[in-house]
């Protein structure tokens, strides 16, 4: 075949590959939203942590420019830069180029990440106003440069460098013509390049941000060891080292660390090839009974359990656990709603046998420890009994009572769920003006008096008498933990409205504690919501106009003009009046609500933890860092 036609055929391909991606960039990176941006780093990132899986990188740095840019530097191997044999053009522009051709050619090598959805680099570049590609190799520095997924330069050797210096520089910035924002945020980045330096140890991440001068490196020698002590930093441990088991069978890597603390909270994270497995799946399936199996054995074998009789359950064993569980493996397969659950069935027995292995060597070695976790289960165990009991109890008497809704809530009129709004509005003034205000038609009000129950210190048979969690799961109509049930939901959207002070955003971070606990199914489907009161009221020739920040502010006094107006700072929803919390805050066509989602749970944890836990002094500077920083106490946004 004559070159030129291949070079057109490959043109083809080109073209169409970035057409389909820029069409639908949701099927590439998951959605066009804050969340879709970051995984643009995240792609390029995960290539350099393959470099690093093969043992061939120890450095990846990833740099947020005063423009927006980013950067992505490794001292892997450096992207090919020799002609493609069967495309006839550079290897690198094959690479940034071609959809799926950003992997490994050769079909060698241990290629365990691949992004979420392990696009390739491509896809980055499909969708970046520019993109800039640096690479190292071959005693050559070689650059190639792109707009909007197209070459705009030819792959050009820029001089001749030591051949023993290698690596790759990804630099892109995000198209505003996608992304619905294109602002990075620092802390989003950090948290995963931290996962990523605990998931795979030795490895130097650093991240830096120009324009705030933020930095960090992460680098833990201890790996997921250092992950499960980072989780419970702020809380009291059972043992002061995490239990560590590793092994591999059939080519599947398996690795967990856990370590118990004096919560009543299982706090276990999977990954499957680095990613997250948020919906769980075999792995977790296969760790999780051999914990129950060998637990119980063990407790038996010491008589801390009667021969026959009772037995521990898996919630027992797990209560007050945090634990890492990472497998690697070719070909993963994720399922479920958010293609975070692994499905290769045959890793479910490899998982089990690999951790009651480890786990059983533990315990029999560590005899005063695994004595001290059995206690604790056995304590969970009796109270879950009682637990049981309680909830017995008000499944009976509300069968009597007719399952009444509770007497504050003021409910909408269509009954049809998917178009329902349940406010949960903080303090009765504010609950009193969002029910003038509302449309009584789909937005029902739930007014909640103070602070609700510190969800993370008690217990469920606790939580089910407390007065204020009752009317919400009943207003809810779903139930609530093992009972929980989606379908029953009696509102699709569920907004937590709050003041924009310290109570205010205690209280959500409450609120969300609970739902994220007793109901992170709401969280998955995207029923839970934060509504967002604007801060500042301009008036202005007896016109009110609404700032929902400071910079919003600023940007509307450039517009109208900072003469001759009056500035009111909202601190509370009670000062506003009925009609301005319905312009700004409840109207459908003016507010804007922020969908609370799971993946902000480890963060959401982490302050949860801290505010709630029963350490006082992580608390104590929680608070302190962050008294002027109110809008940081979110757990989201
Ligand atoms: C294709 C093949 C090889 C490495 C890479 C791509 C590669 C891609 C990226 C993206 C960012 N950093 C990267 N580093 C490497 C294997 C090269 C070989 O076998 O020598």
């Amino acid at each position: 075949m004559p070159i030129d036609e291949r070079y057109d055929e490959s043109q083809i391909q080109v073209l169409e590959g970035l057409e389909a991606v820029r069409r639908r960039p949701g099927m590439y990176i998951g959605s066009t939203s804050t969340k879709g941006l970051h995984h643009l780093i995240y792609e390029v990132v995960d290539n350099s942590i393959d470099e690093a899986l093969a043992g061939v990188c120890n450095l990846i740095k990833v740099t947020l420019h005063q423009d927006g840019s980013v950067s992505v530097i490794d001292n892997g191997r450096g992207i090919p830069v020799k002609i493609h044999p069967t495309v006839g053009k550079p290897t690198l522009e094959v690479a940034l180029t071609i959809l799926h051709a950003g992997g490994k050619f050769d079909g060698k090598g241990y290629k365990v990440t691949g992004g979420l959805h392990g696009v390739g680099v491509s896809v980055v570049n499909a969708l970046s106003e520019w993109l800039i590609a640096e690479v190292k190799r071959d005693g050559g520095l070689y650059r190639q440069e792109y707009s909007r997924g197209l070459p705009t330069t030819d792959v050009v050797k820029i001089r001749d460098i030591d051949p023993d210096d290698t690596g790759t520089t990804i630099s892109f910035l995000p198209d505003k013509e996608i992304f619905e924002d294109t602002n990075f945020k620092y802390e989003v980045v950090a948290q995963r390049l931290r996962e990523l330096a605990f998931l795979n140890k030795g490895v130097n991440i650093e991240l830096e941000e120009e324009k705030t001068g933020l930095r960090n490196v992460f680098h833990f020698e201890g790996g997921i060891i250092s992950f499960v002590k980072h989780l419970n930093r702020n809380k009291d441990v059972v043992h002061s080292e995490p239990i560590y088991g590793q092994g591999v069978k059939d080519d599947v890597d398996v690795e967990f660390a856990m370590q118990y603390n004096d919560s009543y909270v299982e706090n276990l994270y999977s990954f499957a090839n680095t990613i997250h497995t948020h919906e769980g799946g075999v792995h977790e399936t296969g760790f999780k009974s051999a914990l129950t199996r060998v637990f119980n054995d063990y407790a038996r074998k010491v008589g801390m359990i009667k021969d026959g009789k009772e037995s521990l359950s898996g919630d027992d064993i797990r209560e007050g656990m945090t634990a890492i569980l990472s497998v690697k493996l070719s070909n993963p397969q994720f399922e479920g709603q958010t293609k975070t659950k692994l499905g290769n069935s045959h890793v479910r027995g490899i998982a089990e046998s690999i951790v009651a292995d480890s786990l059983s060597t533990y315990l029999e070695e560590n005899p005063s420890h695994a004595k001290r976790i059995l206690d604790k289960a056995l304590v969970a165990s009796r109270a879950r009994e009682a637990a049981r009991k309680a909830k017995e109890l008000t499944r009976r008497k509300s069968a009597l009572e007719i399952t009444s809704l509770p007497g504050k809530l003021t409910d909408c009129t269509v009954k049809d769920p998917a178009m329902s709004e349940l406010f949960l509005v903080e303090g009765d003034s504010a609950g009193g003006n969002a029910k003038q205000g509302r449309d009584r038609r789909f937005q029902a009000i739930l007014p909640l008096k103070g602070k609700i129950l510190n969800v993370e210190k008690a217990r469920l048979d606790k939580i089910l008498t407390h007065t204020e969690i009752r009317s919400i799961i009943t207003a809810l109509g779903t139930g609530i933990g093992d009972d929980f049930d989606i379908s029953k939901a009696r509102y699709h959207k569920v907004v937590i409205m709050t003041d924009a002070d310290v109570d205010g955003s205690h209280i959500r971070t409450l609120l969300l504690t609970f739902f994220y606990r007793f109901m992170p199914d709401l969280i998955k489907a995207g029923y839970v919501y934060i509504a967002q009161p604007p801060l500042y009221m301009v008036t202005k020739n007896k016109k009110m106009h609404y700032a929902y920040t400071e910079a919003q502010m600023e940007q509307l006094l450039d517009q109208i003009g900072r003469g001759n107006n009056e500035v009111q700072r909202f601190k509370g929803l009670g000062e506003m009046d009925e009609e301005q919390l319905w312009d700004t805050t409840m109207d459908p066509e003016r507010r804007t609500l922020l969908q609370v989602s799971i993946e902000d749970a480890m963060l959401a944890d982490e302050i949860f933890s801290i505010l709630m836990g029963t350490k006082v002094e992580p608390r104590r500077d929680f608070i302190q860092a962050h008294a002027k920083e109110v809008r940081n106490l979110d757990t989201i946004g």
